[in-house]
């Protein structure tokens, strides 16, 4: 029988590209993209597209009962920048809209689950270099806090009632087929827009600024591969460590510059700086290359070039 796939918070970052992936894995017609709002990107006009708000038990039960979905994405969540601006709604969209999901992936007999975490589960507290897979947590973001505990949710989901969740704790994402929203990483995307548009960009991090990142395509291959792998492979049922590529924004710059030599770059940081600090600057992902055998592709050098080379069509198309 074919899977049925429900992607939730579809129109973000990670949705938009999971959601094209899966339509051509699957067929349009068994992925059902869904989120509170819309978008404009031609995939949600290729496949079905359902209005979704997390909080919202009647919708949910609506759109689980009309689909039956057998694999379900909860990807709806604030990221930390607006978390921070408004922190009890972002503990209520993060955590109530999880507890919803969860819930009616119980009750529906949903086979397999994919959740996201992230590197801000880490702290002020956590070794910043080659963060392990277990040690110190106690993050001090809104965001932070929300993903350490979806993380022990998914843990004691699995553990109470047998839902085979999945998940990995992203590092920052850089695509160019999507845009982030509300995040600290969001530099690292907005750089190569601002480096094609107009020459220079001013970052809102400081240059020595080292966080862990990654291309999308190997976000998105190694989402897809986490949920299709065995489910004996699985043995962390909170979150994986994944790792892909760790720079600052002057390394970046750095990097931006060999194809743009007149690319400037200046630094006004700003309240997101607080945040990136208390994040690591590396992970270790060995777990996750051992368990499910993944391996990431974009190194700096390629993930740069793959960046510009794909936004220059782009931007000269919007100009
Ligand atoms: C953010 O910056 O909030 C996200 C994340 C690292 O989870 N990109």
């Amino acid at each position: 029988m074919a899977e049925k796939i429900l992607v939730i918070g579809a129109c973000g970052q990670v949705g938009t590209e999971l959601v094209e992936n899966l339509q051509s894995m699957h067929g349009s017609a068994n992925v059902i993209a869904s989120d509170i709002r819309t978008s404009d990107n031609p995939v949600f006009a290729n496949g079905i597209f359902e209005t979704l708000d997390v909080l919202d038990k009647t919708q949910i039960a609506e759109v689980f009962g009309k689909y039956k979905p057998t694999i379900v994405y909860h990807l709806a969540a604030l990221l930390s920048a607006t978390a921070e601006a408004n922190p009890k709604f972002g503990w209520e969209l993060n955590m109530d809209g999880t507890f919803n999901i969860f819930d009616a992936c119980l009750e529906y007999k949903v086979q397999r689950i994919f959740w996201p975490s992230s590197i801000a589960v880490f702290g002020p507290t956590t070794p910043k270099v080659n963060t392990p897979q277990s040690t110190i947590l106690e993050p001090n973001t809104i965001y932070g806090i929300t993903k350490l505990a979806g993380e022990r949710y998914c843990e004691y989901y699995n553990q109470r009632y047998g839902l085979d969740v999945r998940s990995i704790r992203y590092p920052g994402l850089i695509g160019w087929k999507s845009l982030p929203g509300g995040g600290t990483t969001d530099y690292a995307v907005d750089i190569f827009h601002q480096a094609l548009k107009t020459g220079s960009y001013e970052c809102f991090l400081n240059a020595g600024t080292t966080l862990p990142m990654m291309h999308m395509e190997d976000a998105v291959r190694a989402t897809l591969e986490i949920t299709n792998a065995a489910s004996n492979s699985i043995k962390i049922r909170s979150s994986y460590n994944i790792s892909g590529v760790s720079f600052n924004p002057e390394i970046l710059s750095a990097e931006i510059k060999k194809h743009i030599p007149s690319f400037e770059i200046s630094y006004v940081a700003d309240s997101r700086q607080k945040i990136a600090d208390s994040w690591p600057q590396s992970i270790n992902d060995l777990q996750a290359r051992q368990d499910w055998d993944w391996q990431e592709k974009y190194n700096l050098e390629k993930l740069v070039s793959n960046m510009l080379e794909n936004l220059k069509s782009e931007v000269l198309k919007s100009n």
